[in-house]
């Protein structure tokens, strides 16, 4: 029959798209953790949007004939049913996403606020300044201030301690999983453990003023051993 062909073709289509948006390998734990939550979502989205829309296609077509509609009658098992799968679904979407907010990697102020002392003491510890419009990145452990250019130790917990010297700047690396507002007058907390050596790319995401889409970064994710040597070259430059 052609319409249910059309309908699996439709089926087909919907399930090769989700195929095509699922991710990559991820870059960071936060990435992976941000890419793990769409992919639970879409597995309960894509089964939804599949009933209800095979569902209306199935109405259109059995009561297409239809000369002498008759009112709908109340069905309180089938409300029960709706409204209770319907908070079923909100609450497994809620928890999911707290999960996710929850993780120290992704909400790393959560993590410190509730340990006594350094949660963070073992990391790698760098400060970020961000202004009108650039970013300036000092590793306070080793001495080294660079311009423009973020170089983090692959496989390592990296705290970004960021401060803004004047107005609302945010720090924005996608591939990483990286977000965060920076705010004037405090010092915010980002981190990140990335996964994969090579370049990606830092923006501003908070609109600064004329110079705003110029101010961004790369970040370089090099190995332990060439993350010690990239050091030793700075410091030797520097001193
Ligand atoms: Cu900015």
């Amino acid at each position: 029959m052609r319409l249910r062909r059309r309908v699996v073709q439709a089926g087909l289509v919907v399930v090769g798209l989700s195929l095509l948006a699922a991710p990559a390998a991820a870059q960071s734990v936060n990435r992976a953790a941000i890419d793990d939550l769409n992919e639970q979502l879409l597995y309960v989205a894509l089964p939804l949007t599949l009933f209800v829309e095979l569902t209306l296609v199935y109405v259109i077509y059995r009561f297409r004939n239809n000369a002498d509609p008759k009112p709908t009658v109340d069905d309180p098992a089938l409300e029960v049913t709706w409204t209770a799968a319907t908070g079923a679904i909100l609450v497994f979407v809620g928890v999911s996403a707290f999960v996710v907010m929850a993780n120290p990697y992704i909400t790393p102020a959560a993590a410190e606020a509730s340990a006594d002392g350094d949660a963070f003491a073992d990391d790698t510890e760098i400060d970020v300044l961000a202004y009108q419009w650039g970013w300036e990145f000092s590793y306070t452990d080793v001495n080294v201030t660079t311009e423009e250019r973020l170089v983090i130790p692959a496989d390592e917990n990296v705290t970004f301690r960021l401060q803004t010297t004047d107005v609302i700047h945010a720090i924005y690396i996608p591939k990483l999983g990286v977000k965060q507002d920076i705010f004037p007058g405090r010092t915010m907390t980002a981190r990140t453990r990335a996964t994969e050596p090579g370049e990606y790319r830092l923006y501003c995401a908070e609109m600064c003023g004329a110079g705003h889409s110029r101010m961004d970064a790369t970040v370089v994710v090099k190995n332990q051993s060439a993350y010690d040597t990239w050091v030793e070259n700075q410091t030797a430059t520097a001193g």
